[in-house]
């Protein structure tokens, strides 16, 4: 076998050969080499621990700071950046715009960026969490390529002790998992993976260096956002590219473009409505909803409005948004649905390819999470693409000259998986988190995760997660969530410190009382019948539960506030 599985990440890929399945176990399971103590003997006191160096851990070193806490941020990669530190593959950009898809925290920040592009490219997106981070100095308390791997509350001293690959220990009052929704990449069971001659790579570990697939015979196996994004960039470079696909999912056009000096200057100019207007709607996105259902408007209408969506106004999540029904509604869903189908045909010319790629009628439009493409459908016209249905033709196993389904052998010389993540809480349970008499994190979640606001775990004291389970975070424009809840924990601990509390803990009936909500907010939705990862579907034996909080970004913010106004209802502050 030669892949590619970077040193830095063979930890957190989950390869689920028999062989590789023992490395990963063994890499998330063991314990800190010497636990308790760093090389000195001694643990590292801070007020603060912040796990992973994203988007949410930087934010939470900076306000940890500024509330004259001391604080750790502790990082696998070698660099900062998160999911956009390891998501490197050809295509790679973020699907909100980019002028959103930013800090709001810091007014300078704000102006001195200026972002290139609608929907701004991953080492784009890279280079200013790079900026961020110098221009703040946050780099001085992160300590990188270091993997957490055990944290444990002990309850007489109420600090926190979190171990590390390295064997180092750190004591803390708090501990904040910043750990992100989508970092546990799922690399699937094949058997024969370790005998294929030919390389192999998963789109969350991609090479610094790139990968050159000029002339090469590659096969990308997953449709989502990650296979949908750099499908059509291999199939111009590629000799011959083949894509298996499971399931046909729905994808819009990014319509991306440069921001000229124009749109940005009146952009900035704008900055504070713009993101005033984005909290007030239901995914934090600075996109016009129509407050219209699909049901009350004529045909025409309806074809225009979502025409309109598809390509006059800008494309992307616009598309959820053309209707305030789309997904509370079969009808208006099956409308929706049966646009983007018409589009497929219209654009791919092959009708059986066509036909293959549109979603089947058991698929409603986005409830799996929707993909945002530039040229995606497109690629499939290309004398050089393949479409491979491995549904009705499974895939057996991986051979020495490439991929076995069904039907036959696919000779390949670069194999890529696209096939996802272990969502919301494989980060998580990576970590082997013990609260009060010793309780795993892990245990108390084998039905499902379970939190009180998505923040905080009854029986976990002094644990905070950003953009959790429980919480709008992969529903929403994510940076804008991380921004809510950062400054929410670091509010709840000056609190509680003004009052001289040592611990703050959730209840376990407000946490009850809040699981309960977000199932049934999520039933009154159509999102909990998409076979997504958002309920834990694409991982064998994961347990369905809607994970995130589907009442919306303004609403969640509203609870949020009276919680704090009431004194912090459903804490306990001792
Ligand atoms: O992963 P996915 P992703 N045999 O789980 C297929 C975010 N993101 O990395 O649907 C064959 O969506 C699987 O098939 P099926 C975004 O939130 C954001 O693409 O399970 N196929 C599916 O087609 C996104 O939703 C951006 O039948 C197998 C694919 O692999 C999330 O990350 C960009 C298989 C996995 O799709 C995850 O996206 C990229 C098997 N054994 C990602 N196992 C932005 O732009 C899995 N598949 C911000």
């Amino acid at each position: 076998m030669d892949s590619h599985v970077s040193s830095e990440r063979a930890s957190e890929v989950r390869l689920a050969g028999p062989k590789l399945a023992a490395t990963r176990a063994t890499a998330l399971l063991s314990e800190p080499k010497d636990p308790g103590m760093n090389a000195s003997n001694q643990a590292t006191s801070v007020d603060v621990v912040i796990v992973g160096a994203g988007f949410a851990g930087l934010y939470q070193l900076y306000r940890a700071r500024k509330a004259g806490l001391t604080a750790r941020v502790i990082e696998a990669g070698e660099d900062v950046g998160g999911t956009w530190y390891w998501n490197r593959y050809p295509g790679a950009r973020c699907d909100v715009e980019s002028l959103d898809y930013s800090f709001s925290f810091d007014k300078e920040l704000e102006q001195e960026w200026t972002w290139s592009e609608r929907y701004a490219t991953q080492p784009e997106i890279l280079r200013y969490i790079k900026h961020v981070a110098e221009r703040f100095d946050l780099a001085r308390d992160i300590q990188f390529r270091t993997r957490v791997t055990r944290a444990v509350f002990d309850e007489q001293r109420k600090r926190w002790t979190v171990g590390t690959d390295a064997g180092e220990s750190f004591d803390a009052q708090f501990c904040v998992l910043a750990t992100g929704c989508l970092s546990i990449a799922q690399a699937p069971d094949f058997k024969g993976l370790s005998s294929f001659a030919g390389k192999w790579y998963h789109s969350a570990d991609w090479p610094k260096e790139g990968v050159d697939f000029t002339g090469k015979r590659v096969g990308v196996i997953g449709t989502g956002s990650s296979g949908v994004q750099m499908i059509p960039l291999i199939a111009e470079q590629a000799g011959q590219l083949t894509v298996f696909q499971r399931t046909a999912n729905f994808s819009v056009p990014a319509q991306n473009e440069s921001l000229d000096e124009e749109a940005v200057r009146h952009a900035k100019a704008h900055y504070g409505e713009r993101r005033a207007s984005a909290r007030e709607s239901s995914n934090g996105l600075y996109l016009e909803a129509n407050d219209k259902s699909a049901l009350e408007v004529s045909e025409d209408e309806r074809l225009r409005e979502f025409e309109f969506r598809w390509k006059g106004a800008g494309g992307g999540f616009r598309m959820l948004r053309a209707f305030n029904d789309l997904l509370l509604n079969e009808t208006a869903n099956e409308y929706a649905a049966d646009f983007v189908r018409s589009k497929i045909r219209a654009i791919v010319r092959e009708p059986k390819v066509a036909e293959l790629l549109c979603p089947k009628k058991d698929l409603r439009f986005g409830t799996k999470r929707l993909c945002v493409d530039s040229g995606y459908y497109e690629t499939f016209n290309r004398p050089n693409v393949t479409l491979v249905d491995v549904k009705a033709a499974p895939i057996e196993e991986v051979t020495p000259r490439g991929l076995r389904t069904t039907e036959g052998e696919h000779e390949l010389d670069v194999l890529v998986f696209a096939t996802g993540f272990d969502a919301m809480t494989g980060a998580l349970r990576a970590i082997d988190i013990r609260g009060i008499g010793g309780q795993s994190l892990r245990e108390r979640w084998a039905h499902g995760p379970r939190t009180y606001l998505g923040i905080s775990c009854a029986g976990f004291p002094n644990m905070f997660i950003i953009a959790g389970p429980g919480s709008p975070s992969v529903l929403s424009n994510v940076v804008h969530s991380i921004e809510e809840h950062v400054d929410w924990v670091t509010r709840l601990i000056q609190h509680a410190r003004k009052r001289n509390a040592d611990r703050i803990e959730a209840e376990a009936e407000a946490e009850n009382d809040w699981v309960h909500h977000v199932n049934e907010v999520a039933d009154r939705t159509l999102y909990p019948r998409g076979n997504s990862w958002y309920v834990g579907a694409n991982i064998p034996g994961k347990p369905r539960v809607f994970m995130p909080y589907v009442g919306g970004v303004p609403a969640y913010r509203r609870i949020l506030k009276e919680v704090a106004e009431s004194g912090y209802r459903g804490f306990v502050l001792s």
